[in-house]
């Protein structure tokens, strides 16, 4: 694969979603092929089984179903989605991905990391991203920012605790593989994290370009 895989991971309102488009736009303005896409979901059975994990609901989903959904909308949106794009060269944007599935299923569920690593094999084989942006800021910075767009999600509605776990874990992860991770200090206005990505931006392009 030709391609390069980047994800964009961090805790709820980190300004993810914000900072792909804009690191989309970057990249394009220097000819590149961008997709962006998001997990869970980036298919339209993703997408549904997206609706099924973020839908408060009566009946409590238990952990391992929880997994399982995450990772079968993974299997749907590698096989639709990001291995063709990165078959043709493409720079791949995707708004969370595997390390959400250990920050959130293992650190705020306390699901086994062994047990992630036994999937995230059988469903991805070798793959893994190229780069992943951790845009890490304080809990209550970002359910401010997700509370003010109203209704809470099934995982918005966990507590402090949850989500402390949820920082821990990226935070642990993007320290044990530096190569990997970069740090975005997401608290920052929005203008002083773009430019953050700006200043990341010849690294993209040189890893892009090898
Ligand atoms: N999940 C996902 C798992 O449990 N396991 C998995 O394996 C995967 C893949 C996805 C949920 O699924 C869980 C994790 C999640 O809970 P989602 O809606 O995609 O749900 O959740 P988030 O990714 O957290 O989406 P958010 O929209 O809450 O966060 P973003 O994308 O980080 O934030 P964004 O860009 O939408 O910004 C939020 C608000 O803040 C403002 C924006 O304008 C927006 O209003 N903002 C800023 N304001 C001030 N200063 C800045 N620097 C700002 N940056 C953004």
């Amino acid at each position: 694969m030709t391609g390069l895989f980047i994800t964009l991971e961090g805790p709820e309102g980190a300004g993810k979603s914000t900072n792909r488009e804009y690191l989309a736009e970057r990249l394009r303005e220097a000819g590149i092929d961008v997709v962006l896409t998001r997990e869970p979901g980036g298919t339209p059975l993703a997408e549904r089984i997206r609706e099924l994990l973020l839908t408060p609901s009566d009946e409590a989903m238990c952990a391992d179903t929880e997994l399982l959904l995450v990772f079968a909308a993974r299997a749907q949106h590698l096989a639709e989605v990001i291995r063709p794009a990165l078959t043709r060269g493409a720079v791949v944007l995707c708004d969370r991905f595997t390390d959400a599935t250990y920050a959130y299923q293992g650190g705020g569920r306390g699901l086994s990391q062994e047990r992630i690593a036994t999937l995230e094999t059988f469903v991805q084989g070798t793959l893994r991203p190229d780069l992943t942006l951790v845009f890490d800021l304080p809990i209550e910075v970002g359910m401010a920012r997700a509370s003010a767009r109203g209704r809470l999600d099934r995982f918005e509605q966990e507590g402090r605790t949850f989500f402390d776990a949820v920082r821990r874990t990226y935070l642990k992860r993007a320290e044990a593989a530096p190569e990997r991770y970069r740090l975005i200090d997401a608290a920052q206005s929005l203008e002083h994290v773009h430019g953050q990505l700006d200043r990341l931006l010849p690294h993209v392009l040189d890893v892009y370009r090898g």
